[in-house]
């Protein structure tokens, strides 16, 4: 459960803030349009949308603007919380940062969604930040339901944070570990100890008609480092601790001057920046480059309908509902298939990000990127780069600080053909070839260097993938004696290793909720046959099952001997084989749980990490595996997923598999200035196993048979499907980049809905 407080044990600065970008250059100017217009969806594409009406009402949409202003308006007038708006708090007030939906209990979702029950009450959970007392701490609270009326109530439910906001504005940025150590003194006193490197700002640019600022300051580490002890929240008594340069520790600044001024002093190269920072078109023009490249269009218009007001989409034999938060971004409910749920609920738990070196400050990076929140940072995506110029955007929102903000398609929705047919076979006699079309759904987060493209991909013979991509800036290291953390790969940067892992939750209902996880292992054997002399050297299959939680957390098989699958077993098939969906590693394969082993950084926060997968008994208090308020105290986190498993039964329960996406990631010369998709992206796939009689792909009017005889062909079947033929009007899916446009930002308290302003700060 999570419903303890955690008192604040740090404060870093004077600025009470929501948690804010983790590198600070983020907020400085970025990019801008040389030339802004109003913001336009310029993308024609009501031309062709169909649009459809969801069966139920999504019932984890996220909170309108509106209910967001009733949750905020109604916590300021309890007394108890002693509330000051945002606009006017300072570090010494009470502030709500986050306002979120708390999704319904599932029980209730599905009487709701299968049967006659009543629509759940809406609920929302609101953290909120108690900076009036001496010892600040956070909390979040249940509020509802929603919309408020004198029966609505509020009780805690969670715990804490605080965030630091520097503002420097010179040559060197300085910033450090995440999430900060906790040091026990002799006495067993707690404290929070912080190492902070110094980080060159790049340089503005002068360009041809204008100036920019390229995002490269996590390129530029100097190789300079200092250690502070930041107790308790009068920063009076916050003391300096010792400075570290070249892997030499000084525990006063005179001692590391003196050393530096001394003749024997060896000094390290310097990182400054310059165009090897920067994303621009470097190199010769390459051959036909300028060309126009080929394109996606979609001259059949589009091919899905949505239900917007739900977020509700249905293409071919799928349907799903979307929803978005501000800690994990997209999140995917109640896909169908064939009419039949299959997933209850798809979606990110946390992503972290661990850093090894031998400076304090790499060492001691562990992010945990729920902190910092993937809703904030799922900037709009730009039409033609990001996703087909065609595609359905769709708003997303979020609620933090008194604000509500929208992001202009946050998530994108598109048919695209995968380049590749999803069926061929040819004979003497014919050929039969089916096109690979596929559904995307798109969200891409920046948070801080990186960027996070997560897809959901839905494909014709039933399967489902999740895929995470990862590019943007590295975080790097100083080179100086960091040989064993990584390669050398500028004059004086390290290219810090790092794993990230990425982990996810599916909660599978296979026609039902009672489900259970077999392994269907592949093994070697020897075996008599009555029709052979001696033993055969052959293989067979073995059928077990995962039999409670004590078995609940696992790793791939080498050379994926081992099948694994979620059925039901009470649902066989007409063979008498157990319907499931099976699940497996799809791409990337350079790693899916963390390499460190009992984390000093994360310690009691990380259980999720430590295997490629688990299974869990799905429980309501069991919701996360993960929270997004973890980092504050990562020996004592709000939710400790380890405590998930407790040795319950796994047989014909209804069942959650958490499975983690990542890499290794070793940077190299290639990953410079940003790293690349192509290389940096790992997936799983959900695929129907014995579930339907066939496959189902050859539904689809997208194939073509052509029978021949002799040379000659002599029929051709096209099932319904037509070529594409006349011109394609490009105009209709033209885009003009002035019109890419930031966040509509609307004030919750006072509320004022009929002023909504852009905030195009946000704007990376
Ligand atoms: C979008 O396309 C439709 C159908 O082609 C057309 O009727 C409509 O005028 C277009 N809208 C805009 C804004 O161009
Ligand atoms: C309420 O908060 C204010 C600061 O916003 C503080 O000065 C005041 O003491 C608090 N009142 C109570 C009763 O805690
Ligand atoms: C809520 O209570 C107040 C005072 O007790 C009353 O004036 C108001 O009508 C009630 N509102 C509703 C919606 O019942
Ligand atoms: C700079 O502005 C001029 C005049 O508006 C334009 O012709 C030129 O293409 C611009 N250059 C770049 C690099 O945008
Ligand atoms: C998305 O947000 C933009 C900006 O507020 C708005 O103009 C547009 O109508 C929204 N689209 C939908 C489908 O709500
Ligand atoms: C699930 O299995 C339990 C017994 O293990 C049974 O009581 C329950 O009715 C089953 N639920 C469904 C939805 O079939
Ligand atoms: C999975 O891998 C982890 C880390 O390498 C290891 O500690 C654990 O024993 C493995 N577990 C299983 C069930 O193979
Ligand atoms: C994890 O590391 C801590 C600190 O080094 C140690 O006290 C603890 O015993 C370790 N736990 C395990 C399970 O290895
Ligand atoms: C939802 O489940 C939680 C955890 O089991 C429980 O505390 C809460 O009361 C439930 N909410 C409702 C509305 O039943
Ligand atoms: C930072 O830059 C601003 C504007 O360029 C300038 O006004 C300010 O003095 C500078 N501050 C420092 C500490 O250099
Ligand atoms: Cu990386």
């Amino acid at each position: 459960m999570w419903s303890s407080t955690l008192p604040l044990l740090a404060l870093l600065s004077t600025t009470l803030a929501i948690p804010q970008p983790k590198i600070s250059s983020i907020r400085r100017p970025g990019w801008r349009p040389n030339r802004r217009q109003l913001p336009t969806d310029s993308v024609n594409t009501t031309s062709s949308s169909p649009s459809t009406t969801a069966p139920k009402n999504n019932i984890w949409i996220s909170l309108t603007n509106d209910e967001a202003a009733d949750v905020i308006s109604f916590l300021h007038s309890r007394e108890d919380l002693n509330l000051t708006a945002v606009d006017d708090a300072g570090e010494w007030d009470n502030t709500i940062m986050v306002v979120d939906l708390l999704p319904p209990n599932k029980t209730d979702a599905l009487g709701y969604l299968d049967g006659q029950g009543d629509k759940p009450e809406r609920w929302a959970v609101a953290s909120l930040l108690f900076g009036a007392t001496e010892e600040p701490y956070a909390q979040d609270w249940v509020v509802g339901p929603i919309p408020i009326t004198n029966d609505s109530t509020y009780y805690p439910y969670t715990f804490a944070t605080i965030e630091t906001e520097d503002d420097l504005n010179d040559t060197f940025d300085i910033w450090g570990i995440d999430p900060l150590w906790h040091e026990k003194d002799e006495d067993g006193n707690d404290h929070v100890i912080d190492w902070v490197g110094f980080w060159r700002y790049p340089a503005t640019r002068q360009m041809n008609n204008g100036s920019i600022n390229f995002d490269g300051e996590t390129l530029l580490p100097q190789g300079l480092y200092m250690q502070f002890d930041i107790t308790g929240r009068d920063n009076s008594q916050w003391k300096f601790l010792g400075v570290l340069y070249g892997d030499e520790y000084y525990t006063s600044i005179d001692d590391f001057r003196s050393a530096w001024q001394s003749s024997d002093f060896k000094k390290y190269t310097p990182n400054m920046g310059g165009e090897w920072i920067e994303t621009d078109k470097t190199g010769k023009d390459l051959p036909l480059d300028t060309e126009v490249p080929p394109m996606s269009v979609q001259p059949g218009g589009q091919r899905f309908k949505v239900d917007e007001e739900n977020k509700y989409v249905e293409w071919m034999d799928f349907t799903f509902y979307l929803t978005f938060t501000r800690d994990t971004g997209m999140r995917l409910y109640d896909i169908k298939y064939k009419g039949q749920r299959i997933i209850y609920e798809l979606g990110l738990q946390e992503a972290i990000a661990h850093y090894a070196g031998n400076d304090p400050v790499q060492s001691g990076t562990s992010y945990m990127d729920t902190f910092y929140g993937f809703g904030p940072y799922a900037f709009s995506q730009v039409p033609g780069y990001d996703m087909p110029l065609y595609a359905y955007c769709m708003n997303t929102s979020f609620h933090a600080s008194e604000l509500s903000k929208s992001h202009r398609c946050g998530i994108s929705v598109f048919e695209h053909d995968l380049g590749h047919p999803i069926q061929r076979h040819s004979t003497q006699t014919y050929v039969s070839v089916t096109k690979g079309i596929a559904l995307t759904v798109r969200s891409i987060s920046t948070v801080g260097n990186y960027d996070y493209n997560f897809d959901y991909n839905f494909f014709m013979d039933g399967t489902i993938e999740t895929v995470v991509r990862a590019s943007g800036y590295i975080q790097s290291a100083y080179y100086a004696k960091n040989d064993e953390y990584g390669y050398h790969i500028h004059d004086g940067l390290s290219g810090s290793m790092h794993d990230h892992a990425l982990n996810f939750k599916i909660d599978f209902d296979i026609l039902g909720t009672n489900n259970t996880l077999v392994k269907h292992v592949i093994e070697p054997v020897e075996k008599e046959y009555k029709w052979r002399k001696g033993t055969s050297n052959t293989m067979h299959m073995v059928r077990k099952e995962v039999a409670n939680e004590d078995e609940g957390k696992m790793n791939w098989s080498a050379n994926a001997q081992e099948q694994v699958i979620v059925v039901n077993k009470d649902a066989p098939n007409k063979y008498g084989e157990p319907r499931g969906y099976k699940i497996m590693p799809s791409r990337g394969g350079a790693g899916m749980h963390l390499t460190i082993t009992n984390s000093s950084n994360l310690l009691n926060s990380v259980g999720f990490a430590t295997h490629a997968y688990y299974v869990s008994k799905r429980k309501d208090s069991e919701l996360k595996a993960a929270n997004a308020w973890n980092d504050y105290d990562t020996a004592n986190p709000l939710v400790n997923f380890d405590k998930f498993f407790d040795g319950e039964n796994l047989v014909q329960e209804d069942l959650v598999l958490w499975f983690n996406l990542g890499m290794h990631h070793v940077p190299h010369t290639g990953d410079l200035p940003n790293t690349v998709f192509s290389t940096a992206q790992s997936g799983m796939v959900l695929t129907p196993h014995n579930y339907l009689l066939n496959d189902p792909s050859r539904q689809t009017s997208q194939q073509i048979r052509i029978d021949y005889d002799e040379g000659d062909v002599s029929d051709v079947y096209t099932f319904g499907s037509e070529q594409a033929f006349g011109e394609i009007d490009l105009s209709q899916v033209s885009w003009d980049p002035y019109t890419y446009a930031g966040d509509v930002a609307v004030r919750k308290f006072p509320y004022d809905p009929q002023n909504p302003f852009d905030d195009t700060e946000s704007i990376v």
